[in-house]
């Protein structure tokens, strides 16, 4: 009987400090691994150049970083005098595609929403906005010139984090290259519509990463130069995203 009673206290001592150790290891984890909220919904890609077809052909790209779905009835984006009213759903980490005109814009991929009313090409101040009006996101805050895009190649202006502002620095023009999209004419579309983006991010080299910040570019399909990173202490580095690559 002795016995059998200490067999019992060694299994139920053995399960204590297996399970003991994995909670340890998990509030370690959550003391670690601290990532900054992203904004709740984002502008992330502007052809405010139009395509090869036509310079009306614009289009934008909204992306949600969260993880849950976010619903757009009674939110605006606007611009000058110009305000579109959306509706619809954007998924969780998804994209949702305004086509400007018609849903020829471009042409192979489905628009989520379609409106109407031009970019100028000498730069807007682009505003989303909540059903209750308050300001979500913004795109080139300070006015001026847009930050990124290429009229002449048409080549569309994208943003490098979506959890960063809407600042000039966060914007980079898409690179000629493979398209995945094609225009009214069946000619390239030199961006990513409905599409993570393609852009490279040297701002991130040389950064110091703290424990409570993460500056990894969360939309990049390419990595930037590692060499020159200097990662603060008790830091991880989360890099299960390396495989959307
Ligand atoms: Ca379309
Ligand atoms: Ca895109």
């Amino acid at each position: 009987m002795r016995k059998l009673q200490f067999k019992l206290q060694s299994i139920i001592m053995h399960y204590m400090c297996k399970y003991m150790l994995i909670l340890i290891a998990l509030c370690g984890a959550g003391r670690v691994l601290v990532v900054a909220a992203p904004l709740e919904v984002v502008v992330s890609e502007v052809a405010w150049m139009g395509t090869q077809a036509s310079t009306a052909d614009e289009w934008i790209e909204l992306y949600n970083p969260g993880a849950t779905a976010v619903a757009l009835t009674g939110w605006v984006l606007r611009w000058g005098k110009r305000t579109v009213n959306l509706s619809g759903v954007i998924e969780a980490r998804g994209y949702f595609l305004l086509e400007r005109s018609d849903d020829r814009t471009v042409a192979d991929v489905d628009a989520d929403l379609v409106y109407t009313g031009g970019l100028t090409n000498a730069g807007e101040v682009l505003e989303l906005l909540d059903a209750q009006g308050n300001p979500i996101d913004v795109v080139n805050p300070d006015g001026g010139p847009w930050p990124a895009g290429d009229s002449h190649q048409k080549a569309t202006m994208q943003r490098i984090q979506a959890a960063q502002p809407g600042t000039d620095d966060n914007w980079s023009t898409s690179t000629p290259g493979q398209a995945i999209a094609h225009d009214a004419q069946g000619q390239p579309i030199w961006g990513t519509p409905r599409q993570q983006n393609f852009v490279t991010h040297s701002g991130v080299v040389s950064q110091k990463l703290s424990s409570a910040e993460t500056s990894v570019p969360m939309q990049s399909r390419a990595l930037p130069a590692w060499t020159g990173i200097v990662v603060g202490l008790g830091v991880v580095l989360f890099l299960a995203w390396l495989m959307l690559g």
